[in-house]
C-alpha cells in the first residue's frame, strides 16, 4: 500500500561525538517537523524530519544503527526477498536498515527508489543518494560532527551559530557560496568518519555506457512492461494519483498507464499561460482516459514573477533547468488542497533524445551520452519543487530499471522511421488516440512561453539578443544568493530587481 506521502519528505540530521545542538530546521518543503535523537554507543544522531503525519515511520534503529530516510522505494518486494522470511520489516527504513545489516554500504546498489537517507554505525555516518540523485543531499562534515540535509538552506550556518570547520569531500562538488557544504553526488553513499569529518566515496550507480540490440518487437514490449511496473510501484493502494499533464507522449503514456491502476477515474492537470497553452492537446488525452481534468492558466507576468521559488525550491543555478521547472512551479503552487501523490513525464527525453531534433544516429547518442554524464547537480528531479505546496512528485522515466532500458536501448530504435521517441511511441500506441501518439514534441519551457517571454523580459531591460542566456544565468544567480544563501523569503526577492541589476552590470562592463 502506497501512502500518498512518503514517511518523511526532508530531513536535517546531526551526528556527533559528546554533547551539542542540532541546527534550526529550514526547509521550502512544507509539512511539520519532527525531532528525534538516537544515542549510539559512541554517537547522537539528532535529527528533524519534514512530514505529513508519520515521522517515526522514517526512522529506523537496530542496535547500533540508527537511519533515516525521506522518500520512498519502488522495489520493495524483491528486496524483502534478501531478507530472513518473518523479518520484522514495516518501513521503507527499516527495510534500509535490515540491508545494511546484510550487505553494509553495498545495500544502496540494491535499491530503486526516490530517496535520500542517512545511518549512523559504530564511529560511521553513511549518506547516500538513489541512483539518479532525484532527493538532493548535502553534507558539511567537520571533525567530531557531521551535517547532511536534503536542502543546502538548512545547512547554512545561522549567525547564532559558529560555523564548523568544514571538511572536503573528494569527488563531491562544493555549494556555490555556502563554505564547507558539497552536494551527495547522484548514485552514491559516502562513508564518513564522525571524529575527522572525512570521507571515502562509493558509487552505487552508473549510467549505462553500452547499448542493447533489440528487435522492435521485443524493445517495445520491454518498455511497456518496465514503464508499466514503474507506475504501478508509484501508484499503487488506495490514493488516486495525479498526472501533470501536457499531451505530449511523455505524460500522456504516464497517465495511460496510471490509469489503468486507478480505481475510480484518474485525476489530470495542465498549466498554461496567456502565451501559449496545450490544453487543446492535453483535452484529448483527458477526454480518452476518462480523467477528472482539470486546466490552470497563469499570467505570463506572475509565471515570471515567481522565478525566486523555482531557484529556491530547487536550489539550482542552471538557468535552462530553472526554464523547465518554472511553469512546474507555478503549476503546483496553483494547486491547493490536501497533499497529493503527483506523477510526471519528467525526464523522458533524457535517456530517449527527445529535445534533440536529429536524424543522425551518432549525434542522437552523443546527446544521450552527453546529457547521462552531466544530469547530476542540476535537481531537476527533486521534490521540493511540488514539496514547497505540500505534495509529493515522481517522475517514473527516471525510475532505476526504465532508465537503465531506455538509455542502453541502440540509438536506431529511439529514431525511426523519422519519428522521435519512436520506441516509447509504438510502446504507447495501444493506449492513446493516434494524434496523441505522433505528436512531435514540445518542451515546457516552450508549450508554457517561458523561453519566450524570459528573453522579453531581459531584452525590455536592454541585455542585447547575444547575451541573453548569459544574463538569464546571472539573474538565477543573483536570486540564489538572495534565497538560498541569504536565506530570505522568495516572497520578498523580485525577479524583475534581480533582472534590473544584471541589465546595469553587463551595461557597466561592455
Ligand atoms: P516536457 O517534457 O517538457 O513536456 O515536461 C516535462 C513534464 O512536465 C511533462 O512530461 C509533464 O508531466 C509536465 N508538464 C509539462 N508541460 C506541462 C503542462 N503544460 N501542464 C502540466 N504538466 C506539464
Ligand atoms: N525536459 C526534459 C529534460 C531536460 C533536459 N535535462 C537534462 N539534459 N539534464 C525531460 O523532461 O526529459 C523537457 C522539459 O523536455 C524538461
Ligand atoms: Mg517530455
Amino acid at each position: 500500500m502506497t501512502p500518498t506521502l512518503p514517511a518523511a519528505t526532508g530531513f536535517l540530521v546531526s551526528a556527533r561525538q559528546g554533547v551539542g545542538r542540532a541546527p534550526g530546521p529550514v526547509f521550502a518543503t512544507l509539512g511539520a517537523h519532527e525531532s528525534t535523537a538516537e544515542a549510539l554507543r559512541t554517537q547522537t544522531l539528532d535529527a528533524v524530519l519534514v512530514h505529513s503525519g508519520s515521522a517515526e515511520d522514517a526512522v529506523a534503529r537496530f542496535g547500533d544503527t540508527a537511519l533515516v530516510l525521506a522518500g520512498e522505494l519502488y522495489n520493495r518486494e524483491e528486496l524483502l526477498t534478501l531478507l530472513p522470511s518473518g523479518s520484522d520489516v514495516r518501513t521503507d527504513a527499516q527495510l534500509v536498515r535490515a540491508l545494511l545489516g546484510v550487505y553494509d554500504l553495498h545495500a544502496f546498489r540494491l535499491l530503486n527508489g526516490r530517496f535520500a537517507a542517512a545511518a549512523a554505525l559504530g564511529n560511521r555516518v553513511l549518506l547516500a543518494t538513489d541512483h539518479a540523485g532525484s532527493v538532493p543531499l548535502y553534507t558539511l562534515p567537520a571533525p567530531g560532527r557531521v551535517l547532511a540535509a536534503t536542502e543546502i538552506k538548512a545547512l547554512v550556518p545561522s549567525t547564532a551559530d559558529t560555523p564548523p570547520a568544514g571538511r572536503p569531500v573528494a569527488d563531491a562538488p562544493r555549494v556555490r557560496r555556502v563554505p564547507g557544504v558539497h552536494q551527495v553526488p547522484a548514485g552514491t553513499v559516502l562513508d564518513l568518519d564522525v571524529r575527522t569529518g572525512t570521507a571515502v566515496t562509493s558509487r552505487t550507480w552508473a549510467p549505462p555506457l553500452s547499448r542493447r540490440v533489440m528487435s522492435e518487437a521485443e524493445a517495445t514490449a520491454a518498455v511497456r512492461t518496465t514503464l508499466e511496473r514503474a507506475v504501478r510501484a508509484r501508484t499503487a493502494g488506495g490514493t488516486t494519483p495525479l498526472v501533470v499533464l501536457s499531451g505530449g507522449i511523455d505524460s500522456s503514456g504516464v497517465a495511460a498507464l496510471a490509469a489503468a491502476h486507478t480505481r475510480g477515474p484518474l485525476d489530470t492537470l495542465s498549466m498554461g499561460t496567456d502565451t501559449a497553452d496545450e490544453f487543446a492537446e492535453a483535452r484529448v488525452v483527458a477526454g480518452h482516459l476518462g480523467s477528472a481534468h482539470r486546466e490552470i492558466t497563469v499570467p505570463t507576468a506572475d509565471l515570471l514573477g515567481q522565478l525566486p521559488y523555482a531557484v529556491w525550491a530547487s536550489e539550482s543555478v542552471d538557468p535552462d533547468i530553472i526554464e523547465y521547472l518554472l511553469p512546474l512551479t507555478a503549476l503546483y503552487r496553483a494547486l491547493d488542497g490536501p497533499p497529493r501523490r503527483i506523477l510526471t513525464g519528467y525526464g523522458a527525453d533524457i535517456p530517449l533524445a527527445g529535445m534533440h531534433r536529429e536524424d543522425r544516429l551518432p549525434q542522437l547518442d552523443t546527446a544521450v551520452a552527453y546529457d547521462m554524464a552531466t544530469f547530476d547537480g542540476l535537481n531537476e528531479m527533486t521534490p521540493v519543487l511540488s514539496g514547497i505546496q505540500g505534495h509529493w512528485s515522481t517522475h517514473p522515466y527516471w525510475d532505476r530499471d526504465v532508465l537503465d532500458l531506455l538509455v542502453s536501448l541502440e540509438a536506431g530504435l529511439k529514431r525511426r522511421y523519422g519519428r522521435d521517441k519512436w520506441v516509447l511511441r509504438e510502446a504507447m500506441s495501444a493506449l492513446l488516440p493516434q494524434e496523441t501518439v505522433n505528436r512531435p514534441k514540445l518542451g515546457v519551457h516552450e508549450g508554457s512561453g517561458t523561453t519566450s517571454s524570459f528573453s522579453l523580459l531581459l531584452m525590455d531591460a536592454g541585455v542585447p539578443d547575444a547575451d541573453v542566456h548569459r544574463a538569464k544565468s546571472l539573474v538565477v544567480r543573483e536570486i540564489f544568493d538572495r534565497v538560498v544563501v541569504e536565506g530570505l523569503d522568495p516572497a520578498v526577492v523580485s525577479t524583475t530587481d534581480a533582472v534590473d541589476q544584471v541589465a546595469a552590470r553587463l551595461k557597466e562592463t561592455e
